[in-house]
């Protein structure tokens, strides 16, 4: 180990179960919360769930759960020990021990990503026809999704008679509280409609906004780390410098001290939320695929080339951030400038095909709300449009000269299909919006949207992305 390598701990007892193990929570939240023991104490040591992938526990188990997570600034690599999971559970294999982490637990956070609420987006309804809720539905003691084993806890802790867990949504979804709530009171009224009703009474969702930029650690990350610690760690995590953390003061149970490590406890989240979305994780998709389409591996990549650099800030000076109110002491005109930095830092390999991934749990949220709100105020947002156009090409399943892409959506097969027979602009264009889990049935028969989607999806195709981009940003 280098003298550089600053370490946390050493891990707490456990209080915390967190479902979806993956890089981002390692490097957000498990850091945060590894930081406030550190000031505080508590027993805040994080129980990992995976649900299906044995992977991160195989990999964690032989380093008894401690990892590295380096910061990728602008004076080089900054690594730090992190010691504040205290377990790694794979759901179906051993079950009992997850039920016990949850029988213990203060506080459940969740990274499960957008597929992970089992709700229709554009609704925000649960989404029967899953298999997983079906199996939650069929077997509540044998579940197979977060939601399912985190109503069946709380049911397990009601009929004994004792408090509940605070649930956490930490994913990039609006309303991430209220919308898991909403879900896991639909599933468990269908379980025991007075499981429902007890937990609209005493638990509590929290919304939050969380941010920070941390791309899939690659093989050569691992390398680099090795050389950089001196010692092997098999799954290391790399994050950018920035990270901003906001929950909804909302809390049935305790909670670590959030406050001590700057992160914002506040009444309303939303305004948080709605600016993180639209302005980073909107521009980040319509990046993605514009970038993707013009042959850019990586975020920074696609932000060096002038025409999607000029195409961003057309984005947020333009089309974004006049709808969107700032929250309290930000600037988003700052707020904006701040982004393109962390996009552009050339030090983090941060791939657009990562980014593209699942797009149609994403649009709405980052994309369409923003295009519903422009439309509503009597503006056409070329921009936008132009961005769900680059969404429509790369879910085609081709690049515009031809080469394969690999799509990784749960409608992939859907959205490819719309494609089928190579039907003409207008009709791909009708089909991708008669996709109602995507685009809400209000959104979709509105004629500037229609007309709008063909306009782009031609200049695509004709012109390419970054001349289309720079046809509209001028
Ligand atoms: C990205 C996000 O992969 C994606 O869809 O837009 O993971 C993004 O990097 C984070 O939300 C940043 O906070």
């Amino acid at each position: 180990m280098t003298d550089g390598l600053r370490r946390t701990g050493p891990a707490p007892a456990p209080g915390i179960v967190h479902f979806g193990l993956g890089a981002f929570w390692r490097a957000f939240g498990a850091l945060y919360i590894a930081e406030a023991v550190e000031r505080s104490g508590g027993a805040w040591g994080i129980v990992g769930v995976s649900l299906r992938s044995p992977d991160t526990r195989d990999a964690l188990a032989p380093q008894a759960w401690a990892y590295t997570a380096v910061e990728i600034g602008p004076e080089g690599d900054l690594p730090t020990q992190v010691e504040v999971l205290t377990d790694v559970i794979v759901a179906p294999e051993d079950p009992e021990a997850l039920w016990a982490a949850l029988d213990r637990a203060n506080l459940v956070t969740l990274t499960v990503t957008e597929k992970g609420y089992c709700h229709v987006p554009s609704t925000g309804r649960l989404d029967r026809a899953r298999a997983e809720i079906a199996q939650d539905l069929r077997t509540p003691a044998h579940p197979a999704s977060a939601l399912g084993y985190i109503a069946h806890a709380l049911d397990a802790r009601r009929r004994a008679g004792r408090m509940p867990f605070t649930v956490m949504s930490c994913d990039n979804i609006p309303s991430n509280g209220a919308l898991l709530r909403g879900v896991v009171l639909e599933l468990a009224a269908e379980i025991d409609p007075a499981l429902s009703e007890w937990i609209a009474a005493e638990v509590a969702f929290p919304s939050t906004m969380v941010d920070r930029i941390v791309p899939a650690t690659t093989a050569a990350d691992i390398d680099r780390i090795e050389t950089l610690i001196g010692t092997r760690d098999a799954a290391p995590v790399t994050h950018e410098p920035f990270r901003q953390w906001v929950i909804e003061d909302r809390f049935c149970a305790p909670r670590p001290d959030f406050g001590a490590v700057g992160v914002q406890v506040v009444k309303d989240v939303a305004p948080f939320e709605h600016m993180k979305l639209r302005c980073l994780n909107g521009t980040h998709s319509a990046l993605a695929y514009l970038g993707y389409l013009a042959g850019a591996e990586t975020v920074a990549e696609a932000a060096a080339r002038p025409a999607l650099a000029a195409y961003l800030h057309f984005l947020w000076d333009r089309e974004i951030t006049p709808v969107l109110t700032a929250p309290p002491g930000v600037v988003l005109a700052d707020y904006t400038r701040s982004l393109f930095d962390r996009f552009a830092n050339p030090a983090m390999h941060h791939r657009t095909w990562q980014i593209a991934m699942d797009g149609s749990l994403k649009l709405p949220q980052r994309i369409l709300d923003t295009i519903r709100e422009t439309l509503d105020a009597g503006r056409v947002p070329r921009g936008l449009f132009l961005a769900v156009a680059a969404w429509m090409q790369f879910t085609s399943g081709r690049g515009l000269d031809g080469s394969e892409i690999e799509v990784k959506d749960p409608m992939a097969e859907r959205l490819r299909a719309c494609w089928d027979g190579d039907p003409g602009t207008e009709e791909v264009v009708r089909r991708y919006l008669a996709l109602a889990g995507v685009f809400a049935p209000d959104l979709a028969s509105r004629p500037e949207l229609q007309q709008g989607l063909v306009v782009a999806l031609d200049d695509l195709r004709r012109h390419g992305p970054e001349a289309a981009a720079a046809a509209i940003a001028g």
